[in-house]
């Protein structure tokens, strides 16, 4: 199978370090320094202050976003992850259409809601999964990446029931690569359920300018998860099938545990001077909240300081 990694920050540094220990065939789409050393030298992968895997460049294909796409990649693969920033997402969803094959199948790792209907409108139903990651990931300097937390890559249908065989091997190759896949039957609650981390521990966390541990402190975890039910009402009132408030917030603790070394992405982006993704995440929860008439408060302050850092 080969399957195209589109956008080679964090998150995608790390599935193609991870896949290029399998025998699947990798198509890699980045831009910047540490795309360069992707090409020239490779990629050196930290499990979690331990292991250091080193990644050789002859295992997959590098594009450069400043050289454009040649044509002899057109529908070459079988499948892609998208794994860009929502800021990056409308340039990588042309990139995709350019190197997905005809019923090849797709899927998005961003931040936020909304991107899996904008993949369905551009494919159609039957090519596009709702995924997610818990996975945490840091890169330290060009060519290293930090696995800074073990999670999971949540997989799930969106639109269309998704039974065929070819999803099937595409879990097992993420399975081959040791990034725990995890197929959930709700796709929909399954976007819900990262969503709802990520409004709580991105812009708290990117505040604080820690590691997501830190978020553990009582105090300040009463206050995230504050953040997280008030989402969790908004999901609600959409008609989305959450767990009980208490499982959301054990998740929430098993999480922040799990990655509590890493720094999160709204954090990396601040610190970069990039612009972060909280008009898909805290902001998106204010504008569904205005829709029903429920008020999101500490959304709404979350979301204003971030946007005028
Ligand atoms: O998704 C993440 C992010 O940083 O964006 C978590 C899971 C919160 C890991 O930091």
């Amino acid at each position: 199978m080969r399957i195209g990694i589109v956008g080679a920050g964090s998150i995608g540094s790390l599935l193609v370090g991870c896949l290029s220990k399998t025998s699947a065939e990798l198509l890699v789409y980045g831009r910047g320094l540490h795309a360069a050393h992707l090409t020239a030298s490779g990629l050196t992968l930290h499990i979690d202050g331990k292991d250091v895997v080193v990644c050789n460049p002859n295992d997959w294909e590098m594009l450069l976003e400043e050289q454009g796409l040649p044509e002899s990649v057109q529908s070459s693969c079988d499948a892609i992850i998208m794994t860009g920033k929502a800021s990056a997402f409308s340039e990588h969803l042309e990139v995709s259409k350019h190197l997905l094959r005809n019923n090849g199948l797709i899927c998005t790792l961003s931040n936020g809601l909304g991107h899996e209907e904008r993949l369905v409108q551009a494919f159609g139903a039957h090519r596009v999964l709702a995924a997610t990651t818990t996975h945490g990931a840091y890169r330290p300097e060009p060519g290293q990446v930090k696995w800074a937390g073990i999670g999971e890559i949540n997989i799930g249908p969106f639109v269309h029931p998704h039974t065929e065989d070819s999803v099937k091997t595409f879990l097992q190759f993420l399975a081959d690569a040791s990034l725990e896949p995890r197929w959930e039957d709700d796709g929909r609650a399954l976007l819900w359920n990262k969503m709802l981390l990520n409004i709580a521990i991105n812009p708290i966390a990117g505040l604080l300018g820690k590691e997501n541990g830190a978020l553990l402190e009582l105090t300040i975890f009463e206050s995230v998860a504050s953040v997280l039910l008030e989402g969790a009402t908004i999901a609600r009132a959409e008609g989305v099938r959450l767990d009980d408030d208490a499982v959301l917030i054990d998740r929430l603790r098993n999480v922040l545990d799990k990655t509590r070394t890493n720094y999160c992405s709204m954090l990396q982006d601040i610190k970069a001077g990039r612009p972060t993704e909280i008009e898909s995440l805290n902001t998106e929860i204010c504008r569904r909240g205005e829709m029903f008439g429920i008020p999101t408060p500490l959304n709404e302050l979350l979301s204003t300081i971030i946007q005028n850092l």
